[in-house]
């Protein structure tokens, strides 16, 4: 077997080993795409080898432990004992494998730039390893053009001719944390290759792990199907954050009007607003389009302006909390302010790029005194880019004595796991970002993000004003 077989016959060849299972599959990067997949991989009936740069997540994985919210442990026992997925962290072993899936990170550097050094790094691992016939599917979140543009000629310095020796697609990961309807095995998987031959054999694979495989006319398209899903999303979240801007200066409760909007049963798709935008994927995938594109001198002013309002997100909310207190006779500064739910959205325990940790950063840069609760995120660590003060801070309990300390309660993430009815009972004021209050009275003045107050009490607690007492 070398490159004197023709492409067709290697096809053939790795498609058999396919069919047949006896195909080895690898995986590199074993986080929250990576380790589904290579379950996945291996309950399809393959043996899957985990490739991990991290020796610690190697050895739970070989122990039979989960560090990904969505992959049970169980799970992961069940296929090691049955030897259909080992991690491990000698790269070497590439070279055992018949069909490789790229799952490492595309983060953006500090001026809003792709990042590519984790697929730089695979690619020429890879590349170290790389034999005749395999299979290399990059997934991670990319612009248009890195699969043909700069992982193949990675691949290519092997020697070996992508499509002929060697084959290559590109198929976006969709995994959506804590998404328990929608799931890595029945999700929609989209594919382009490089080639028809790469196609054909990247078809042969994935169909046998994913129920439903969606090709498309190359990798480009593929890569850009990917990102502009999620600028799609980012651009809704823009607008109805927005939205919510609007309906403050108008004095309309802005969860009304996206109720009653929703209600349309056609072209119409809900999205709600919030403090900020959050997540390793929805703020930062659609730079990589708009990095692109400025190559092309071309601005993708929609995502420009997205990015700007959902970044504004953390600013609007403390100034609200700042009216809200005023509104009491009392400042920010000093004031104590319970921030509840921290996590980048709801019912999960990532942190990545949260917008509540910019509001908590906002609230102690003008002197408040902060706490936050969140029973799915236990402490902040000073990670080294986490601008925060008093690093660790860990999650106070949610006590009616913790609610009745605050001059504030600050909901930035809603969470199914926490009692909003203790919140109602017990604390004096809350900002609601998220519209976790609506369903729930009490003694607290309940503020939403666009200004909307329900306050049993205000009648009563109405104070004379000065102007009242001056007038006699
Ligand atoms: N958000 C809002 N309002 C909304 C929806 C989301 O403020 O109406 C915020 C969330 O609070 C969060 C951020 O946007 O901070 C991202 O939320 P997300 O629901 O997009 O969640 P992600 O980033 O974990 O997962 C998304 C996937 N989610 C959904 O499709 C629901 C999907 O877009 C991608 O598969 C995934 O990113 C990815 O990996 O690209």
């Amino acid at each position: 077997m070398g490159s004197t077989e023709n492409a067709e016959a290697i096809v053939a060849r790795v498609t058999k080993s396919i069919d047949t299972r006896t195909a080895v599959a690898g995986v590199i990067g074993l986080g929250y795409v990576g380790l589904p997949l290579a379950v996945e991989i291996g309950k399809a009936g393959f043996r899957t080898i985990g490739f991990e740069i991290s020796e610690s997540i190697s050895g739970a994985v070989n122990a039979g432990t989960s560090h990904i919210l969505d992959v049970s442990s169980e799970d992961v026992a069940a296929l090691v004992k049955k030897k259909r997925l080992l991690a491990t962290t000698d790269m070497s072993m590439m070279k055992q494998c018949d069909v490789i899936s790229i799952c490492v990170p595309t983060p953006l550097s500090k001026t809003k730039d792709p990042d590519l050094s984790f697929i730089l790094s695979a690619a020429r691992t890879l590349a170290e390893n790389l034999r005749p016939g395999q299979l290399i599917i990059l997934e991670s979140t990319t612009f248009p053009g890195t699969t043909r543009d700069v992982l193949l000629p990675l691949l290519e310095d092997s020697g070996l001719k992508a499509g002929t020796d060697f084959f290559v697609c590109f198929s976006p990961e969709r995994v959506d944390p804590g998404n328990t309807v929608w799931t890595t095995k029945n999700t929609p998987k989209v594919l382009g290759g490089i080639t028809d031959a790469c196609m054909r054999i990247g078809e042969a694979f994935y169909s046998t792990v994913f129920d439903h495989i969606v090709s498309v006319q190359s990798a480009e398209a593929a890569e850009l199907v990917k990102v502009y899903e999620n600028t799609f999303r980012m651009i809704n979240i823009a607008l109805v954050n927005e939205l919510a801007q609007v309906c403050d200066k108008l004095g309309v409760d802005v969860w009304d009007v996206i109720d009653a909007a929703a209600t349309k049963p056609f072209g119409f798709m809900k999205f709600t607003p919030g403090p900020g935008l959050g997540g390793h994927c929805i703020p930062l995938d659609p730079h990589y389009l708009a990095w692109k594109m400025r190559t092309l001198h071309f601005k993708t002013r929609m995502i420009e302006l997205a990015s700007e309002i959902n970044g504004e997100m953390p600013q609007f909310v403390v100034r609200k909390a700042a009216d809200a207190l005023n509104q009491r006779g009392k400042a920010l500064h000093d004031a104590r302010v319970l921030v509840l739910g921290i996590a980048y959205k709801k019912d999960i325990d990532d942190l990545r790029e949260s917008p509540a940790l910019d509001v908590i950063r906002l609230l102690q840069e003008k002197g408040a005194d902060v706490a936050y609760h969140d029973p799915h995120c236990s402490v902040i660590l000073d990670d080294g880019h986490t601008e925060l003060e008093d690093l660790p801070l860990h999650s106070a309990p949610l006590t009616r004595d913790v609610l009745t300390a605050a001059d504030l309660v600050l909901i930035t993430t809603e969470h199914a796991d926490v009692d909003y009815q203790l919140v109602a009972d017990h604390a004096e004021l809350v900002l609601d970002t998220r519209g976790a209050m609506r369903r729930v009275a009490g003694n607290a003045r309940i503020i939403s993000l666009s200004g909307a107050i329900s306050d049993p009490g205000e009648r009563a607690r109405r104070p004379h004003g000065w102007a009242t007492v001056a007038a006699g």
